[in-house]
């Protein structure tokens, strides 16, 4: 069989073993990704490991007094097992420290998906020493128990299989172990199956590792790392550089790095990026195929999940998201030029974004509601709709590019009147009585301030911030004429009304407002607004 020669859709472009000057920039590389803190401690990953090996076994009891009580006999109880996988970056290898593992908990058929988020949580709640802040989300696509162990953050998926044992050596690789499942079963099955599978198909996983790390820390902060704002996510990342190490099999880190971006650059969209041929299964459900399903011809960057069903992990990529991901890959291919021929160094290719100075105007997005609990759904929902808004900007005359930020900014405000709490919901706040991050959300630091002096007697209105840069088509060279008028109406009030017809809407908690043309100069990093607002004519 030709196929087993190579891994990928193509042959590779080069057998060639690394030279003495790429074993050099990779040592550099590497240097650099343990300077910008990428590696956890020997601590820590000893930790999750011992995490790993409780969770596992946690999970083969829950499953036996799960048996037990569907009155199994003894030895059937006993042999039904249970068992822990790892999907995401844990699983990759290129997890920073602090992330969470993901975790897959598979089960036999006789456990149900109710016992799981009864039985499991309560046995997980009763280590009270161990096991801390969780929570059960069981609304989700891929619903998950979070939660702390020994301080390490866990999300734990859960599927049952159609089998009546889950011995210890059992593998989720055959696609016909999806038949008869629930599609919410096959969803979490899912992100273990495609990150297997990355892991299969590329040539050299210490190579993959360094070069993944080093992309995923540069998209990070060059703020094109996130999915739901229509740049890429960890998985879509991770197969990129999987392509470029089946293209390069003999190459070390610092070689695919440069290769990549180079490759990614050029790369001719929307040709798909895929790992593998894509798969024929046994289920009823669609495999991504733009000769068939008309809106996969949308996918203008599209890259191809690698396990059956076959999905596109980047379907929420913009015109305006591809041009800011194509200038990236642009810039950070002439600084690794330049590192490879030793006139730049691996650090001015991690230097931060400019996206808070780079634009004349920026549209203020800001959810608001009452409740810390409150604000994380529906800041959620918001922060989900801002593709939309993006993408029927892309429509306006006169507009080149909407540049959405890639995530919100949580406060919380103590107000003493009604037309502060109102000011607020409008982004009109001084700093004195506001604080950031409002606990539940993803930054860490919601030290809550104590300069609102009487928190009783105010109101709390939680905020997130969302922002998205405009660039405006420049005038024509010479010309005398007006600046440009932008009529940004009607995106902003079919977005709005969009967001407000959520299920779960109620304008009684909630706000949004969308604040149009702000001058850049009254916006700094954090999504603080000065209390005066100057508006350009
Ligand atoms: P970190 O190191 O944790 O930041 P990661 O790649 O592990 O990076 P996540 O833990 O957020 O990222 O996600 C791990 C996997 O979980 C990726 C994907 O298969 C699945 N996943 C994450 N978010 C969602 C979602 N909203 N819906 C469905 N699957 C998701
Ligand atoms: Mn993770
Ligand atoms: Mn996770």
């Amino acid at each position: 069989n030709g196929q087993l020669k190579h891994l990928g859709v193509t042959p590779p472009i080069a057998l060639n073993y690394p030279t003495p000057r790429e074993i050099e920039v990779t040592d550099l590389l590497v240097q650099e990704l343990t300077a910008q803190g990428t590696f956890e401690s020997e601590e820590e990953s000893r930790r999750r490991e011992v995490v790993l090996g409780k969770l596992d076994k946690l999970v083969k009891e829950f499953v036996y007094r799960t048996s037990k009580k569907r009155q199994l006999p003894e030895a059937d109880a006993r042999e039904a097992g249970g068992k822990i996988f790892t999907f995401g970056s844990y699983r990759l290898g290129v997890h920073n420290a602090g992330a969470d593992i993901d975790t897959l908990c598979v089960v036999p058929r006789h456990v149900t998906r109710e016992d799981f988020f009864i039985d499991m949580h309560d046995s997980l709640f009763s280590l009270k020493n161990e096991v801390t802040e969780l929570t059960s989300v069981t609304d989700a696509y891929v619903p998950v128990i979070k939660m702390k162990f020994q301080d390490i953050p866990i999300d734990l998926v859960f599927a049952k299989l159609n089998v009546t044992k889950v011995p210890d050596d059992i593998e989720l690789r055959e696609n016909s172990l999806l038949k008869n499942l629930d599609e919410t079963c096959i969803r979490s099955l899912n992100g273990s199956r495609v990150t297997d599978e990355i892991l299969r198909l590329v040539p050299s996983i210490p190579a993959f590792r360094t070069s993944l790390r080093c992309i995923k820390l540069w998209a990070k902060r060059r703020a094109i790392y996130s999915n739901v704002m229509g740049f890429f996510g960890g998985v879509a990342w991770a197969m990129l550089v999987a392509r470029i190490c089946q293209l390069y099999p003999n190459a070390i880190a610092g070689a695919i790095v440069s290769r990549f971006f180079r490759i990614m650059y050029q790369w001719n969209w929307p040709q798909p990026v895929l790992l593998k041929p894509i798969e024929d299964g046994p289920l009823q459900v669609r495999v991504w195929n733009p000769k068939i399903y008309h809106g996969d011809r949308y996918h203008l960057m599209p890259i191809i999940t690698p396990a059956y069903p076959s999905m596109c992990a980047t379907h929420n990529v913009t015109q305006s998201t591809k041009k800011i991901i194509e200038e990236e890959f642009k810039r950070a291919a002439e600084i690794a030029d330049k590192v490879m021929i030793g006139t730049g160094k691996w650090s001015d290719l991690f230097a931060k974004h400019e996206f808070f100075c780079r634009y004349r105007y920026y549209l203020q997005i800001i959810a608001s509601s009452d409740s810390a609990e409150r604000q994380l759904k529906w800041s959620g929902m918001v922060e989900s709709r801002i593709r939309h808004l993006i993408s029927k900007l892309e429509g306006v005359d006169n507009l080149c590019l909407a540049h959405p930020f890639v995530n919100g900014f949580d406060k919380v405000h103590r107000c003493a009147t009604e037309q502060e709490a109102n000011d607020v919901s409008h982004g009109i706040y001084n700093l004195k009585s506001t604080s950031e991050g409002n606990g539940t959300g993803s930054s860490k630091n919601g030290n809550e301030n104590e300069n609102g002096s009487d928190t009783s007697a105010g109101r709390v209105v939680y905020t997130t911030t969302f922002y998205v840069g405009l660039d405006v088509e420049p005038r024509a060279a010479g010309s005398t004429s007006a600046p440009r008028q932008l009529n940004i109406s009607w995106p902003t009030s079919e977005f709005t009304k969009l967001v407000k017809s959520w299920d779960k809407y109620d304008d009684r908690y909630m706000g949004i407002v969308v604040n149009a043309q702000l001058p850049p100069e009254v916006i700094e990093e954090g999504g603080q607004r000065s209390t005066k607002i100057k508006r350009k004519a």
